[in-house]
């Protein structure tokens, strides 16, 4: 579609109505001409002060300015000097503070008393905080050594702080030596980790949003931005308005929000990404359209296992495919040419019912040696059992055209949650990670954890044995294998594949688990209904933390009001439980808890410093260990911290972050001044954003193009051959339909928040069933009408719709996941990437039933 009068009425009402402009910072408490404001702000009263926040839903990590007056909130608008959003705030930020009012806010902590009521929201008893602390404590130290610490399991989360993250981390790692802790972000991010880590041995983008104000083509590869990252969106209709001929390239498998401003819409058959993606590689290299130079200077060629099969069973990981699905072996060019020419773009189209015309179309974009490109996705990628292959096949393009790490052009993953990347890639919240990149496989890696954490050296060894992943230990927890689990800032009742396996409606006959179940929480959800203590939150702004979002931008969000009736800080409640469980226990002959968290205990009050930023700012401190080579020189850390490269994440003092409004990572002391590096791996001047620090360290600034992967085996990326494999569960005769399921712009995925703000409930009350109009009048169905959506594990009811948002295409049908009274996952299926174990909640069988 060309940008006609029509679709650029269209891309500016999606701007216009989804991002709203922040007033400038002199213009306090008045909202501008043509501007919508919230009710709070045609108040009159003037805060006493506005505070620096950023905005608690998604990756985009808008910044916030919150009205503070007598202790409450009187009102929030956009925060023109945070550089990811520049003012712009999407409805959710907009209406974010009114998340912290909702009438049944969870303000003392609960203990179940009766257990026949696991599973409802009865059978508690309000506690105090010493009770359910010292409960917790005591089930979590009986279990622990009576198991060992493979029975128990921390389920974190990419929407807690990064010090939360941090301290959990070392709780459970280095207090209880267990691996089994794992962030919800494994249902999320875990396929883009994957994905950089083995194409380029370092996690997280190499470019930032800047890339969006100066690409021509924008590819979106499986991301609903107009809905899920509006403000993002909204700069890249921006470009599309101001830029000459600039072109977006919608790849998808419904059209959305997304579609309607796109020139081109590619609706695929799910799962064949892979094979549009190989093809357009075979035509840059049949063609000789791709970067020779490039390829040979910064590229290596590999493949890996193939025919991997579905992670369906239990023991898929243990099985001889699933030990081996990881590996990898180096390929030559030839061979990568030879096999990647399969991928014809008729063969491309024959699987994806594309039009080849349209592959092609797309192809000649990458061909184009003067077109500067960005690529884009999330969980259309991540969420996919070939998720790391598709990532890789991604990054394949821009290695082979060297539009990467260029102003303008590369692949851009985005993240879902404020603090996906900050929190839980960054300080390692997964059962396999430790701090900043390394892994606990890893000897050299656990030595220099224990340096940074003084621990003895080998005292992490036990960590060298691998942990659970989310879905292996939610599959334990539901067979009894694992038996306490605490969760956090997550809401697992209703976010986890198949819920059936821990729910107790399950076909297996399998009801509602024993184990002992503690979850922190700020509402009543469907996973305080599992548990048998709950602890209440202080939420959002009432505490001080840390995001890191999506381009690499860690941000300070100060304390703004108290939380309400009992409900405490999640850090507080990890080092109250921290203290009781590693009393009397030793490091060495140190006592184990003095070790690991000593430095924010007030030792007179017998409690966590109160003062917040003074508990964060020595936390990051410490963490800063992880990363600055400089923080070890002439220690015994200086060595390993030389050969493991650590330097390339450098990180600022903490309070440059509240000072900066965010500041991405790399950062350097440069002429005095904290600054942050907008292309990694591109060598250039600092204060242009371009890293010069990691490049001088490690790399060769005389490349050609001036770029140098320093943290890539040799300096060098794969290319990845990665072959078309169909989907884990594909409709048939019983079950004829695809089911994808996701979001929509007005609710943040459990609903538990959004559907408590009335404007935010009002617009989408209930969830739907969109389906195509000819699939529903075959089946006689009209808008409105109930249906059930029924899979081989489960079914829901839902209301069918022909005239969604989203316009799915025959064969499809889509149901988002905020309704707890919809509870979809009890249909969706758990089988997940073998490499990044990712589940897939884009795709499986299912049929519709007029209910
Ligand atoms: N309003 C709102 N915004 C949010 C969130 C929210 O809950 N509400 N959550 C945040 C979080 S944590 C996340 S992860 C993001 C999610 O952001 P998105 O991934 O953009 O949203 P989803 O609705 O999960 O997924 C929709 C996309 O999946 C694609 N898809 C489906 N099947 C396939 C396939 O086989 N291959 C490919 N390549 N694509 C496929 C569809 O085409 C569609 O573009 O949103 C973030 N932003
Ligand atoms: N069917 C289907 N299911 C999906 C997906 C999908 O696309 N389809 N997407 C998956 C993805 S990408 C994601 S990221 C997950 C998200 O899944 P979850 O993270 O499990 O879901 P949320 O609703 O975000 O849960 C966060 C909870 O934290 C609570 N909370 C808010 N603030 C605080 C706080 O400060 N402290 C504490 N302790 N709690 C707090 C909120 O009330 C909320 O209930 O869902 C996954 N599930
Ligand atoms: S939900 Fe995302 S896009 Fe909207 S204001 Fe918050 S961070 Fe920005
Ligand atoms: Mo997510």
């Amino acid at each position: 579609m060309k940008l006609t009068r029509r679709s650029l009425l269209k891309a500016a009402a999606v701007s216009a109505t989804l991002a709203v402009a922040g007033c400038s910072k002199s213009d306090k408490t008045t909202t501008k001409p043509g501007q919508d404001p919230a009710p709070e702000q045609l108040s009159a009263i003037q805060p006493d002060q506005w505070k620096t926040t950023v905005c608690r839903f998604c990756g985009t990590g808008c910044g916030v300015l919150v009205g503070v007056k007598d202790g409450k909130i009187i009102g929030t608008k956009g925060d023109p000097d945070n550089r990811s959003s520049r003012g712009l705030n999407c409805i959710k930020g907009f209406f974010v503070s009114k998340i912290l009012f909702g009438k049944d806010r969870l303000t003392k902590p609960l203990i179940r008393d009766d257990k026949t009521k696991k599973g409802t929201r009865e059978g508690f008893r309000e506690a105090t905080w010493e009770e359910a602390l010292t409960l917790v404590a005591n089930k979590l130290k009986e279990i622990h050594e009576k198991d060992g610490p493979g029975a128990i399991a921390f389920w974190g989360s990419g929407q807690q702080t990064i010090m939360e993250g941090y301290a959990a981390v070392k709780l459970w790692k280095a207090g209880l030596l267990s691996n089994n802790i794992d962030p919800n972000a494994r249902l999320c991010m875990a396929s883009a980790v994957a994905g950089f880590m083995t194409t380029f041995q370092s996690d997280e983008p190499m470019g930032c949003y800047d890339d969006l104000d100066k690409a021509d083509v924008f590819v979106t590869w499986g991301a609903n931005m107009a809905e899920m990252h509006p403000v993002l969106y909204s700069r890249l209709t921006a470009r599309k308005l101001s830029g000459n001929g600039v072109k977006h390239y919608d790849l998808t498998t419904r059209r959305s929000r997304t579609s309607e401003t796109a020139d081109v819409v590619m609706v695929f058959r799910p799962q064949t990404d892979l094979a549009i993606a190989n093809a357009i590689a075979n035509y840059l290299i049949q063609n000789e359209k791709y970067d020779k130079k490039f390829v040979e200077t910064h590229a290596q060629f590999k493949s890996g296992t193939e025919n991997l099969g579905h992670s369906i069973e239990d023991n898929y990981d243990s099985t001889d495919i699933g030990k081996i699905a990881d590996q990898t072996k180096p390929i030559t060019f030839e061979e990568y040419k030879k096999r990647v020419s399969e991928y014809t773009f008729e063969k491309a189209s024959q699987l994806s019912g594309v039009p080849a015309k349209d592959i092609e179309a797309l192809a000649k974009e990458f061909a184009d040696p003067n077109k500067k490109i960005v690529s884009l996705w999330t969980m259309g990628m991540n969420q996919h059992t070939r998720g790391t292959w598709i990532n890789n096949l991604v990054y394949n393009l821009h290695l082979l055209t060297g539009k990467i790490s260029e102003p303008g052009s590369g692949p851009f993953s985005l993240t879902g949650q404020p603090s996906a990347c900050g929190t839980a890639r960054e300080v390692g919240v997964f059962s396999h990670r430790l701090p900043a990149d390394l892994v606990t496989a890893n000897a050299d890696h656990r030595r220099f954890t224990e340096i940074c954490w003084n621990l003895p050296e080998g005292y992490l060894e036990p960590l060298s044995k691998p942990g659970m992943h989310t879905i292996k230990m939610f599959r334990e927890i539901g067979n009894g294998k694992v038996k306490f689990l605490w969760s956090m800032s997550n809401n697992w009742g209703q976010t986890m594949p198949k819920l059936n396996r821990f729910r107790g409606n399950d076909a297996n006959g399998k009801g509602f688990i024993d184990a002992f179940i503690v979850v922190s929480e700020v509402y009543p959800t469907r996973s305080t209904e599992m548990a048998d203590v709950v602890f209440p939150a202080a939420m959002w702004v009432e505490r001080e933390g840390q995001f890191g979002n999506a381009e690499r931008r860690t941000s300070i969000f100060e304390k703004c009001v108290e939380p309400p009736g009992e409900a405490k800080w999640d850090l507080w409640a990890i080092v109250q439980v921290a203290k009781r469980v590693l009393k009397d226990k030793k490091i060495g002959d140190k006592d184990a808890f003095e070790v690991l968290f000593g430095s924010i205990w007030d030792k007179e009050k017998n409690d966590l410093i109160a003062d917040q930023t003074k508990v964060n700012s020595t936390l990051w401190e410490e963490y800063r260990r992880f990363s600055n080579a400089d923080m070890h020189k002439g220690q015994k850390g200086e060595e390993l911290a030389k050969k493991l490269k650590i330097n390339a994440k450098q990180l600022a003092p903490y309070d440059e972050y509240l000072k900066q409004h965010g500041i991405r990572w790399p950062v350097r002391l440069h002429n005095g001044k904290w600054t942050e590096t907008l292309w990694r791996y591109k060598w250039g001047k600092q204060e242009e954003g371009f890293d010069q620090y990691g490049v001088e360290q490690y790399g060769n600034k005389d490349n050609y193009k001036n770029i140098d992967f320093y943290k890539a085996t040799d300096h060098k990326p794969t290319i990845f051959f990665r072959p078309f494999e169909d989907a884990a569960e594909i409709p048939d005769k019983e079950y004829p339909f695809w089911l994808c399921t996701g979001r929509v712009l007005e609710h943040w995925h459990s609903g538990s928040m959004t559907r408590r703000v009335p404007e935010l409930h009002r617009a989408v009350p209930e969830a739907f069933c969109e389906i195509h109009p000819e699939d529903a009048k075959e089946l006689g169905i009209k808008d409105n009408d109930w249906v059930k959506v029924v899979s081989r594990r489960g079914e829901c009811k839902v209301k069918a719709t022909t005239k969604g948002r989203g316009n799915p295409p025959r064969g499809l049908v889509y149901v988002p996941f905020f309704a707890e009274e919809t509870l979809i996952n009890l249909v969706t299926l758990d089988a997940y990437c073998p490499i990044s174990k990712q589940p897939d909640y884009k795709k499986c069988a299912v049929k519709i039933v007029k209910a």
